[in-house]
C-alpha cells in the first residue's frame, strides 16, 4: 500500500476521506470516497477498507490506509484544535486573499474560497473543541 494517498477525516460522526486515484495502479479507485460510519467515532486513527461491489460502487473493503479521523479545524494533525490551528488558518486566509492559492483544508464548505462563512465555522469548531461536554 502506498503512504502517500492523502487521507482527511473531519468529524466524530462523518469522516471524508479524499485521495487522488493514480492511473497506473491505482486507476479503480475513486477521486473521492464518502466514509460514513454508521456508528458515531471518536477522534483517533482508523484503518478503512474500500471494495467495489457488482454495480460498481464503492463499499468498505479493501484495506486503503490508515484513515485520521480528527477534530474540525485541527489543520496539523496532533489531535487538537489550539493557537497552532489558528495560525494556519490565518496564514491560509491571508495567503487566499492576497492571490497565493486556496489550502483546500481550510475552505471548510467547498465553495471554492475561503471567506467569513469558513472564519465562522473555524471559530465555532475552535469553541466546540474547548467547550467541556
Ligand atoms: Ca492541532
Ligand atoms: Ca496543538
Ligand atoms: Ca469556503
Ligand atoms: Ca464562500
Amino acid at each position: 500500500m502506498p503512504s502517500d494517498i492523502p487521507l482527511s477525516g473531519y468529524s466524530p460522526s462523518k469522516a471524508v476521506a479524499n485521495f487522488t486515484a493514480r492511473t497506473d495502479n491505482w486507476g479503480d479507485l475513486p477521486p473521492t470516497y464518502l466514509w460514513t460510519p454508521t456508528e458515531s467515532k471518536d477522534i483517533g486513527v482508523y484503518n478503512i477498507w474500500i471494495d467495489r461491489d457488482n454495480s460498481g460502487n464503492y463499499t468498505e473493503g479493501d484495506l486503503i490506509n490508515a484513515l485520521p479521523v480528527m477534530y474540525l479545524g485541527d489543520f496539523d494533525g496532533d489531535f487538537d484544535v489550539d493557537y497552532d490551528d489558528i495560525v494556519y488558518f490565518v496564514d491560509a486566509y491571508i495567503k487566499y486573499w492576497s492571490g497565493q492559492g486556496k489550502d483546500p483544508a481550510c475552505d471548510f464548505d467547498k465553495d471554492g474560497d475561503i471567506d467569513y462563512d469558513d472564519i465562522l465555522t473555524f471559530v465555532s469548531a475552535y469553541i466546540d473543541y474547548w467547550t467541556p461536554p
